[in-house]
């Protein structure tokens, strides 16, 4: 296109993403930066203030340790995770981060960030890795610390810049390049080290959200797998493709149920009013050694809710009304009773105001008062999110200190969250076997990546190539090839959404949608699927891949749009690829290879990794020990 422009940014850290992994990024390489001449630039496709997972706000901090005042330990937290994820977790990252995580939250609140409080002064747990807050302006705090550490030393921020893909020169990654969703400028940018925070992915599997409410989803429209393109494209070895997301949320609105879990205590019954974690308790057997962990993992309680709704025995009620009863007449005398009942009532409307406004908008909508009557909750379509209880992301060097012997070799090759290629760092949603960082964990690790490649950038920045001129040049022709297929080919039809030379963004993410719904285990068939179905889905998708390039966008926004969902594609590929790898069922509730329907143990108690290679356009499929820092027993 010859109306555009390109700008060339040159710097030292380059920090894709302005989410809580970047921003803690930010900060925290900041300090460190000081004093050395070392330049960060940080790029969001959005307003940093409201970008990103946190954009709403959140109504808990969902990893605290409470080590000094509580009577947890490290290693209890560790424990957790591992028997959460059902045995596959990178038990070296998952230390690294909740060792540093407490830290983080004092800085929240030193900023500003109010935390509940009870009468002796103690923050209020939700459960007891959590604690509540009064988050609607959480993350307009955190990035108001990051703008302010990068502009006391010299970095800058820029933010509607898409970034489309990582610059590689030799085995080494040397920036990225993108785009501005506001005028017509390619941005090519120069780094010795990049790190990236793009968060996860939606929108690869068809949502329950229909007609009105199209799109509505739990997971933030805004993350479409720019850190899982970003990283795959650049060579990087994958891991947890396989281990989506699926979260019970409160249906239609996709509130979140923590609070009212942990909280309020509540419970959540059958049409017949039976508790299904009890009446399925059973089942649980059936799980290895994680059944009878506690708390029972996340994606069994999914599924014991499902075995419950595939039996006719749904819908599923939060129990919000019995909840709100129960803790009130606890209270000494009516009076107090009353009082409590009002002060439960509202914080029950501040959690969702706080993090999920529409579902309080659903609630007002179809006068539900929820100190009155109970409210459906469903199993959401898949999301990938390395940070909440699903695992993909980035395969990650650990921190040295925290290996054994026999972690050593396998996970720690370099500087401390480096993926695979030189010189790109991962963090938050984007690296993997590392989950339950949630929103204090990711900006966690984000300052710990950051302090590494900074690190990186002293001891091997030196050796950066350059980013070829060539290479930019053919990039940026591709980046914009759909604004000239449409300008191109728009007037053959009077509808420019039917047309045979192109296929519009939309149209593109649906078929993708379809796609991974059918064959891979979508909502439409209760999240499961088998070896055929995803071998189907994998030459559908390759057919859709052949499609990408007839992309098509009559504008900036439809430019983005186009990119977010090649950047889908890729997503979902590895995800396919992964769930067809491994050979077994492990994450029943988040889906089921129904032609493999047990947990296998013996074979499978391994990380399912991969890595492309976009030259020959072949995927390599890894098989990785899961080797444990302590000893897998809670010991
Ligand atoms: O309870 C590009 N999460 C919760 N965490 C908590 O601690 N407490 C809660 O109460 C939480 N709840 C919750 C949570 C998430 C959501 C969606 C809801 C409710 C509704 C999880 C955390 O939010 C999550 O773990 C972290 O935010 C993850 O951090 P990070 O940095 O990995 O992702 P991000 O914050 O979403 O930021 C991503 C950034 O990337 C940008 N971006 N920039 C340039 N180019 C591209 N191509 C890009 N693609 C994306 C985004 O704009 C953003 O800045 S509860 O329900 O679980
Ligand atoms: P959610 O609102 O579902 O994202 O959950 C918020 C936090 O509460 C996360 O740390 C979850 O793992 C945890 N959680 C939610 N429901 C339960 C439950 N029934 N039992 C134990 N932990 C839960």
């Amino acid at each position: 296109m010859t109306n555009f422009s390109t700008k060339v940014v040159e710097t030292d850290l380059l920090i894709c993403g302005g989410g809580m992994a970047a921003c803690g990024a930010a900060v925290e390489a900041s300090h460190w930066a000081k004093d050395r001449g070392i330049k960060i630039t940080l790029v969001d496709k959005a307003a940093m203030d409201r970008s990103g997972a946190v954009a709403m706000g959140l109504s808990a901090i969902n990893l605290y340790l409470d080590h000094n005042g509580g009577s947890n330990t490290l290693r209890d937290y560790v424990d957790y995770v591992r028997n959460d994820l059902m045995g596959i977790t990178r038990e070296d990252l998952v230390a690294n981060i909740a060792r540093h995580v407490d830290g983080t939250v004092h800085m929240f609140e030193k900023w500003g960030l109010p935390i509940w409080k009870d009468d002796q002064g103690r923050y209020v747990h939700e459960g007891r890795w959590q604690v509540m807050i009064s988050g609607e302006s959480y993350k307009v705090i955190v990035a108001e610390a990051a703008k302010k550490a990068l502009a006391e030393t010299g970095g800058e921020y820029i933010e509607r810049v898409f970034i489309t893909h990582p610059l590689v020169e030799g085995d080494r990654c040397v920036g990225a390049i993108g785009f501005s969703v506001r005028e017509n400028t390619v941005y090519i940018f120069k780094a010795k080290a990049t790190l990236v925070a793009m968060g996860g992915a939606v929108h690869v599997f068809r949502p329950r959200s229909t007609g009105e409410g199209l799109g509505r989803s739990w997971y933030p429209p805004f993350n479409s797998a720019g850190s899982a393109f970003f990283t795959i494209h650049a060579g990087a070895e994958m891991t947890c493709q396989e281990v989506r997301f699926v979260p019970v949320r409160f249906k239609d609105a996709y509130g979140p149920v923590g609070a009212w879990f942990l909280l309020f205590k509540s419970i959540a019954t059958n049409a017949l009013g039976e508790d299904y974690m009890k009446t399925n308790d059973a089942e649980l057997d059936k799980w290895g050694p994680y059944g009878r962990a506690k708390p029972t993992p996340a994606n069994l309680r999914n599924w014991l809710m499902m075995l419950d709704i595939m039996k006719g025995k749904g819908p599923i009620q939060m129990r919000t009304e019995d909840a709100i009863r129960r803790i009130s007449e606890q209270s000494p005398d009516p009076k107090s009773a009353a009082r409590k009942l009002k002060e439960l009532e509202s914080e029950a409307w501040e959690d969702f105001l706080d993090m999920t406004i529409a579902q309080a908008l659903l609630w007002a909508s179809t006068n539900v008062e929820p100190e009155k009557k109970p409210s459906e909750i469903m199993a959401c379509e898949p999301y990938f999110i390395g940070s909440h209880s699903g695992a993909s992301g980035a395969w990650v060097s650990g921190a040295e200190d925290l290996q054994t012997a026999t972690t050593k070799s396998e996970y720690c090759w370099g500087y401390t969250n480096m993926t695979t290629v030189p010189g790109l760092f991962a963090a938050g949603d984007a690296s993997g076997a590392s989950s339950h960082k949630f929103s204090s964990g990711s900006f966690t690790e984000g300052r710990i990546a950051g302090k590494s490649a900074i690190a990186f950038i002293l001891e091997e920045g030196g050796k950066a190539k350059q980013v070829s001129d060539a290479r930019a040049a053919e990039l940026t022709s591709e980046i914009l090839k759909p604004l000239a297929t449409f300008s191109e080919h728009a007037g053959m039809t009077t509808d420019p959404d039917i047309n045979p030379k192109y296929v519009r963004p939309k149209q593109f993410m649906q078929r993708l949608q379809k796609v991974m719904d059918e064959y891979a285990g979508g909502v439409s068939c209760q999240l499961a699927t088998s070896a055929k179905q995803l071998e189907q889905g994998l030459t559908l998708l390759s057919l859709l891949r052949e499609d990408s390039k007839n992309l098509a966008a009559a504008d900036l926004n439809e430019l983005m749009r186009c990119w977010e969902n090649v950047h889908r594609l890729h997503q979902a590929e590895a995800h396919v690829r992964s769930v067809l790898h491994r050979e077994e069922t492990r994450w029943p509730g988040y889906y089921l290879r129904s032609d493999k329907p047990t947990l296998d143990q013996a074979n499978w108690l391994a990380f399912c990794n991969c890595q492309y290679d976009q030259a020959k356009n072949e995927w390599k499929m890894i098989k990785r020990p899961v080797k444990y820092i302590t000893d897998g027993n809670g010991g």
